[in-house]
């Protein structure tokens, strides 16, 4: 990748030492099922970042400005276990920096790495999960590796939340907690699944965001499209509530699919991106520094993990 920093901003605005944000492109496509090309998202992503005006009317903010570090591309992929243990790793790393970390791939596979580094590092872990998939597949096509397995593992040892199902294979009902699931056809007529949702969560949230759980009408490229989901505005209202009220700890968007034509996707994961800094840092705005109290909350406790009977 030829490119220096994220959306070109200022040098003094993308060194590590200084920046608070840290972005790992992950371009791995080995496990896909139907279309291929999620390797190239992180490209596409970038490059519509570029093209991106970096003034959030909304927040009133230029989040930019808070530093945002890109670090070289996770290229390992001799096998879907490798790169789930190479992602494990880096993202591990710059979170032990004290720097919310951020993940765009990529497939979907590339999360069971960034969910177990968040989840070794953050106490009672919630992870958000919004989709048009369950992934809860323990295995497919012979491996747990597989991008049908994003969430299984946090399913079993993470508050998972998962928000805008709507396909799934019978054998996933017997490991979904359809108590967390928010399923697109029941949220389509009913909004009172955000403050729902939200209620079920801890304080630290992980937020892991398949491009395919938005419809198709405002999404088109990704691998796996499927009608009937999340349009723009009910997207951002959900995201803007649960950075106001939980601490988001770091989030992955994966799944883009570029189209050689069609741009609007590559801008769409572009913008989504940079709505979830600015909102992240919205209420920051006026700290010295930001801390992503993982070095305080758990050293002498990072193996805890969400337990049944905690208050939330
Ligand atoms: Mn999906």
């Amino acid at each position: 990748m030829k490119i220096k920093t994220y959306a070109e901003i200022p040098e003094e605005f993308s060194k590590l030492e200084q920046a608070k944000i840290v972005l790992i492109p992950v371009p791995y496509d080995g496990t896909s099922t139907w279309q291929k090309g999620a390797d190239k998202g992180p490209k596409a992503f970038l490059e519509a970042s570029e093209n991106m005006e970096l003034f959030d009317i909304e927040t009133d903010s230029e989040v930019y400005k808070q530093g945002i570090y890109l670090t070289d591309a996770v290229n390992e992929n001799t096998s879907p276990e490798s790169m789930v243990d190479a992602v494990h790793e880096v993202t591990k790393k710059y979170i032990k920096k004290n720097k919310f970390v951020t993940i765009f791939g990529g497939e979907h596979s590339i999360s069971i790495g960034t969910i177990r580094a968040f989840n070794e590092m953050f106490p009672s872990l919630t992870v958000l999960h919004i989709d048009a998939h369950a992934d809860l597949r323990k295995s497919y096509d012979g491996s747990s590796f597989n991008h049908a397995c994003a969430v299984y593992e946090a399913s079993q040892n993470t508050n998972l939340i998962q928000v805008g199902i709507r396909s799934m294979d019978i054998k996933e009902k017997s490991v979904m907690n359809v108590d967390k699931t928010y399923f697109a056809h029941e949220m389509a007529i009913d909004d009172s699944w955000m403050d729902s949702a939200i209620d079920q969560m801890t304080d630290n949230v992980f937020i892991t965001f398949d491009l395919d759980a938005f419809d198709p009408s405002i999404l088109p490229s990704t691998g796996t499209p499927e009608p009937g989901g999340l349009l723009w505005y009910e997207t951002l209202d959900f995201l803007k509530q649960v950075f106001k009220e939980k601490n988001v700890v770091g989030f992955d968007i994966v799944e883009l699919c570029p189209n050689e034509i069609d741009k609007s996707s590559d801008f769409l994961a572009a913008k989504l991106y940079y709505k979830m800094l600015s909102y992240k840092f919205q209420k920051d705005a006026t700290e010295d520094d930001y801390d992503n109290a993982y070095s305080k909350k758990l050293l002498n406790n990072n193996l805890s993990k969400f337990k049944e009977e905690d208050d939330y």
